[in-house]
């Protein structure tokens, strides 16, 4: 093939491959295995309610979605980090559970038609965590002067009962702690020094839909001389850190 007729051919091959792209070889209305068009899909509203819920709990995601061309539609959802759970229950709704962090979350929902043209939109809720609250605190010794007082002939030994509140979860375990934060002389009220010898056991736990309650036995070794206050520290700590304190007085003598 001489060079002017190679240059020939290239040259109508250009000239060819021009003319069908301006004016359009294939027909799609006489080749329907080609789609003349579609539209993308349209999201409408995305909707978290509630947009602000507690760890561990749960929200509802709803999504109203539109194909002009008629077209079955798949919402799916998912969160920005894959952070927390869905559980689908319709083709346009998801509940959502949050994980144990505090924070913004961002939720989107893609809509995406049969052709696969999809289009996503995201919306953002926050996970809150409140403390947990000490709602109570009782003390019951074998010999009862008065619910806040430790006859020491009663054998020394007090039962203190504490319940506590989490509106996040009131099922979750509160983690409870009771120590012993200082003795007073109960006439001068100056400190004593912690020399005593005594022992605080948890000794039950039970929990109800709107409470927990833990109960701890506290025993002394020994009678001190004369009246005493003690002081106990008590805490109660929720799942992620949150916790409520109080300092609690119990008087101690013969
Ligand atoms: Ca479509
Ligand atoms: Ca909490």
């Amino acid at each position: 093939m001489s060079k002017k007729i190679f240059l020939g051919l290239i040259l109508t091959s250009i000239i060819i491959v021009s003319l069908i792209a301006l004016t359009g070889c294939v027909d799609p209305q006489k080749n329907p295995t080609i789609p003349s068009y579609n539209t993308f899909p349209r999201l409408g509203e995305l909707t978290i309610y509630p947009a602000v819920i507690s760890s561990l709990s749960t929200t509802t995601l709803s999504v109203v979605a539109k194909d002009d061309d008629g077209d079955d539609l798949t919402i799916t959802f998912r969160e920005e980090q894959n952070r927390g759970s869905f559980q689908v229950t319709s083709s346009t709704m998801a509940i959502w559970t949050a994980p144990l962090a505090i924070g913004s979350y961002n939720i989107y929902a893609k809509v995406e038609d049969s052709t696969g043209a999809a289009v996503e939109g995201y919306k953002t809720l926050r996970v809150i965590n409140h403390d947990p609250v000490i709602t109570g605190i009782e003390n019951k010794t074998a010999f009862i002067i008065s619910d806040t007082y430790i006859f020491w002939p009663s054998g020394n030994t007090s039962t203190i009962t504490i319940t506590a509140y989490d509106v996040d979860h009131p099922d979750t375990s509160l983690n409870f702690d009771c120590q012993v934060e200082k003795f007073l002389d109960f006439f001068t009220q100056l400190e004593l020094p912690d020399t005593y010898t005594y022992t605080i056991l948890p000794v039950s736990s039970s929990v109800s839909d709107t409470s927990t309650t833990n109960t701890f036995l506290f025993t002394m070794q020994e009678d001190p001389p004369y009246d005493i206050d003690i002081y106990f520290d008590i805490s109660v700590t929720d799942n992620i850190g949150n916790s409520d304190t109080l300092s609690y007085k119990i008087q101690a003598g013969d």
